[in-house]
């Protein structure tokens, strides 16, 4: 039996009712408008199976918005469909702990070798890449990608996801933003003036997308936490060219090198924020050496886009768990939940508590919004009692408007961490690569010396609804 791949997961996704089939798209703006406009637009918003797509193969397919639902989330993570949101951080907390990195076992053939080309044989402009959105500056076959590196000293593999853009048949734009595992692997590469080896797999299972867009600790490879969170190891072949591991299933796949200062104008690309950060700028390329891929590939593709996106469900669940993780962590009672607004990307960060102390919402909302997870994008941090679900954007808002008071609730904290694509930086900042903006803490709780006074909140209690529902519950439908 052989590990699960994209083409398992296809088949889960349509089970489940949620898989579209879309033929005849153009990969010039229409399989990016369809994709938008399925996620941000649709309550149900499928998984997106592009086939016959202009100019392709007939087979030769891409996918789109693989994750943007709940359960396909849930089933991503391996976790159990069903969980409601406001539960599965915790679920995923309690799953998260018992996961040991399980390393990956190699094969000598798989899927992905079953068609092989070198040299002028390489043309990668047959494969579906869309141009996303309509200021973007090329073909981005990378989205949902993985980018597997090793580190020269230390011998370390990561995987890590990082846009690549269509430069040639066989030259392919990589950009790695500053910090990333795979850029720090790149420049110990190149102060040595040597080229870096590079694997690039442009579709596989998503289970792989998402362990290697995650941020997981440095010296962790990818591929064994893919693996403990499987259950059992992800299987690849040693690329013929570099020795990079490559998954045995991977639809498309590529072996090359980064060389030192040679680069290719790239971008722009329109990003997660919503906007575009960044200009046209010279970047690296991957100089394509061998190109594989599977009969009729598959691309799995990711299209950034304005808050929800696809990615909001799995990156929300993972990086509220690590912020409860880190507020127990530093010894912040009776947190109740975390959550980012949904139309916030990670901006709105809301934490509730039951309070036990004077100071103890100002302490969890300094704890939980500098935390690595909370991350360079969060710009407030509200804090509110315990009977508001912080998942619940109208009680949120309704707790801000009614037990807040500006002059005394919020405070401002300068100078805090941001980074490049924040679109709120000034263009002097961009200049000088001041990468830094204020942070709003937003005490939404009743005040903690007079909250027996606070007057009492209107609404039919839990008791109270249970009640009407055993007495009335075939209004409800139930
Ligand atoms: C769809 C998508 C596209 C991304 N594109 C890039 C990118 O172009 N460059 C980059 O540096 N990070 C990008 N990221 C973020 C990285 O994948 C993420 O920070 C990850 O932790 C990097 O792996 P590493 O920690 O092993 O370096 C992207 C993430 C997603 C979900
Ligand atoms: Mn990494």
């Amino acid at each position: 039996m052989s590990s699960p791949d994209l083409r398992d997961w296809l088949r889960q996704v349509d089970e489940l009712g949620q898989l579209k089939i879309i033929e005849g798209a153009d990969w010039n703006l229409e399989i990016g408008a369809l994709t938008e406009m399925f996620c941000l637009q649709s309550e149900s918003r499928p998984c997106l199976l592009f086939d016959r797509i202009k100019d392709c193969q007939p087979g030769w397919r891409l996918v789109t918005n693989s994750l943007a639902t709940l359960e396909r989330s849930a089933m991503v993570l391996n976790m159990p469909l069903g969980v409601p949101y406001a539960q599965v951080e915790q679920e995923w907390r309690r799953r998260v702990k018992g996961l040991r990195p399980l390393p990956a076992h190699t094969l000598t053939e798989g899927p992905v070798l079953e068609n092989v080309a070198h040299g002028d044989d390489i043309n990668l402009t047959r494969f579906p890449a869309a141009i996303w959105h309509e200021g973007d500056g090329g073909r981005y076959l990378g989205t949902a990608s993985m980018v597997v590196t090793r580190d020269p000293d230390s011998g370390q593999v990561n995987v890590g996801t990082y846009r690549m853009m269509i430069q040639d048949r066989d030259k392919v734009g990589l950009y790695i933003a500053p910090g990333q595992h795979g850029r720090l692997h790149r420049d110990k590469y190149h102060e040595r003036g040597e080229r870096m080896p590079v694997v690039a797999v442009f579709g596989a299972h998503p289970q792989l997308f998402v362990a290697a867009s995650l941020p997981l600790p440095l010296g962790l490879n990818e591929y064994e936490w893919a693996g403990a969170v499987r259950g059992e190891p992800v299987e690849v072949i040693s690329g013929p060219v570099t020795g990079l591991p490559i998954p045995a299933d991977a639809e498309i796949a590529i072996e090359g090198y980064v060389e030192p200062g040679k680069v290719l104008s790239e971008g722009p690309f329109g990003e997660y924020t919503g906007y575009y950060a960044s200009a046209v700028r010279d970047e690296t390329y991957i100089q394509v050496e061998a190109l594989y891929h599977r009969n009729q590939p598959i691309v799995l593709g990711s299209s950034p886009m304005r808050p929800p996106g696809e990615y909001y469900y799995v990156q929300n669940t993972i990086r509220q768990a690590v912020i409860l993780d880190a507020l127990e962590a530093a010894g912040v009672p009776d947190v109740k939940a975390v959550a980012h607004l949904p139309g916030s990307c990670l901006g709105v960060l809301v934490v509730s508590i039951k309070q036990r102390y004077a100071g103890h919402a100002k302490q969890a909302a300094m704890v939980a919004g500098h935390t690595r997870q909370a991350g360079q994008f969060c710009r407030y941090v509200v804090v509110v009692d315990e009977d508001i679900d912080v998942h619940n954007e109208d009680e949120v808002l309704w707790a801000i408007w009614t037990r807040s008071d500006p002059a005394r609730s919020a405070d401002v904290v300068r100078d805090c961490w941001s980074q490049p694509l924040d679109p709120r930086l000034t263009p002097e900042q961009r200049e000088t690569r001041d990468y830094t903006h204020s942070r709003m803490i937003i005490d939404a709780t009743r005040p903690f010396h007079w909250r027996d006074r606070f007057p009492k909140v209107v609404g039919t209690s839990p008791e109270l609804k249970e009640k009407v529902r055993d007495r009335w519950g075939a209004l409800f439908g139930g």
